[in-house]
């Protein structure tokens, strides 16, 4: 699948470079994902990049996923050490267990700097995360600005700034942004479901088949309910997404499904949640091979 487009050896060397550059500057890093793909939305080699930095992982658009599933992410994540968080962008819900969390990591080194005599100054934090995940609606409601050029365009460069967030932080007003994993077919996809890369770059008859039968096999009842289908028990992909377009009206003359109309509507549906609060992946992926490191996300 040609999602890497826009990502090729040089570009990825710069990135890595501002990363590690503004790395520096800050006593944290927010490394956001999508609630919805924990593992397919996370960059491989941001904790390599990131070394000793704390880092929170925050869950975003934790609206759009199932509560359960975030609730076993972050457990997942607990165990293995790291702290994670769920919020919403939009609303700012979970922010103030956000910053909490940031006072939480950073404990040790505030006490470090009290006691060597150093006045108590703002937590600096940066964020990162892949294209989409939703960095500029984050800086933004954190900041409570009403918009902001985004930082997507590469090359450009900009003075940094400090935004000061009241409770006694900073954060970085340029995200890190990464690469996402382009690695298997099934990241791929996922990353196509949830609007991570663009819909010109792969084929959306073909995503969709796979997503038809992803609710198949985990939330057959929503796909019956949301398209008023009696069964959907022995169908395959792409006969459920010809099921829809018949629904929906997708027909050419003939009376062949326009298969390319129902995938858009059948992919616009899940994205605005018509078709429930979904999490396409979970933890015990990773384990079983679902989700391709063998290792941890
Ligand atoms: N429902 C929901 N949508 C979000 C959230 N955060 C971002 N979005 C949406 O996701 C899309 C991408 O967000 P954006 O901030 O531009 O992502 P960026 O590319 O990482 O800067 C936009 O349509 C946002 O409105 C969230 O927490 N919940
Ligand atoms: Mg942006």
């Amino acid at each position: 699948m040609a999602m890497n487009i826009n990502w090729y050896p040089g570009h990825m060397a710069k990135t890595r470079r501002m990363i590690l550059e503004n790395l520096k500057l800050v006593d944290v890093v927010i490394e956001l994902v999508d609630a919805r793909i924990p593992y397919s939305s996370r960059n491989p080699d941001l904790d390599e990049i990131c070394g000793n930095k704390p880092k929170i992982i925050a869950l975003n658009k934790s609206d759009m996923a199932n509560k359960d599933a975030t609730l076993k992410w972050i457990d997942y994540y607990k165990s293995l050490g790291d702290v994670a968080i769920a919020i919403d962008s939009i609303t700012g819900k979970g922010f103030g267990a956000l910053k909490q969390s940031v006072n939480v990591v950073l404990k040790d080194k505030l006490q470090r700097d009290l006691q060597k005599g150093m006045k108590k100054r703002p937590a600096k934090m940066m964020i990162a995360g892949i294209p989409n995940v939703g960095k500029s609606s984050f800086i933004n409601k954190l900041s409570g600005r009403a918009g902001t050029k985004t930082g997507d365009t590469p090359g450009i460069t900009r003075a940094k700034q400090w935004i000061r967030i009241p409770g006694g932080y900073e954060l970085l007003d340029t995200p890190g942004i990464l690469w996402p994993r382009f690695e298997d077919e099934i990241t791929g996809l996922r990353l196509a479901f949830t609007g991570a890369i663009r819909d010109e770059v792969y084929d959306v008859v073909q995503a969709s088949y796979s997503l038809c039968e992803f609710f198949k096999d985990n939330f057959p009842q929503n796909l019956m309910e949301r398209y008023k289908l009696k069964t959907v028990e022995n169908l395959l992909g792409y006969e459920i997404l010809e099921e829809i377009g018949k629904k929906r009206g997708c027909l050419v003359s003939g009376g062949e499904v326009d298969l390319e109309r129902a995938a858009r509507i059948f992919l616009e549906d899940f994205r605005s949640q018509r078709l429930g609060n979904i999490t396409l992946e979970f933890p015990e992926d990773i384990t079983k091979g679902n989700c391709k490191d063998n290792d941890r996300p």
